[in-house]
């Protein structure tokens, strides 16, 4: 019990070293399956690499989500990345999430896209529009949940987190010795 609430504390911290990060979660609802759910996303500053994945589908609980990324095109949005499913970025997703990394983004405001499968964009083009390919019933529930993050999400703490998370236990069961050595 101790150690765990020590090890949480420890956690929390470590986290708070990347406090400068970006990181956003967008929920929402989209009820008929050729809506598409059109977010503003603006980067401060250029980013090396994006994250951005959904983690509602749930297992059938909720609709299989598709993401989108576009850039300004003069007065029209140019696609960047489109994904349909990919669940092994980050937990809780399940089979039918979709996940995007993206690299070397500028500074700047983006548009990012949700869709239920299979509602499809046309073209390369926001302004053409999105299509059902397949014409998949409204089935399961309407919620999307999207998290975008400029750091890497690992499902277990990466080696350097653990050294960090270790050093920290460490430090304190030597300060709790310490204290409890007698005097003189
Ligand atoms: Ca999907
Ligand atoms: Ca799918």
């Amino acid at each position: 019990m101790q150690t765990s609430r020590m090890l949480a504390a420890v956690a929390l911290g470590a986290c708070s070293l990347q406090a400068q990060a970006l990181s956003s979660v967008f929920e929402g609802t989209i009820s008929t399956t050729d809506e598409v759910v059109l977010l503003d996303l603006t980067l401060p500053e250029a980013t090396t690499e994006l994250w951005l994945w959904t983690d509602s589908f749930d297992n059938g609980a909720n609709f299989d989500p598709m993401v989108g990324i576009w850039r300004a095109f003069g007065s029209d949005w140019q696609l960047i990345d489109f994904n349909d499913d990919r669940a092994n970025l980050a937990p809780p997703q399940t089979y039918f999430d979709s996940g995007l990394v993206v690299d070397q983004l500028a500074a700047g405001t983006y548009k990012l896209s949700i869709s239920r499968f299979s509602n499809f964009p046309v073209g390369s083009l926001l302004s053409q529009g999105f299509e059902e390919t397949s014409g998949v019933p409204l089935l399961s529930g309407n919620f999307y949940s999207l998290h975008v993050s400029d750091v890497a999400v690992s499902p277990v703490p990466e080696p350097a987190v653990w050294a960090l998370m270790l050093g920290g236990l460490t430090l304190m069961s030597t300060g709790a010795r310490r204290r409890r050595r007698p005097a003189g």
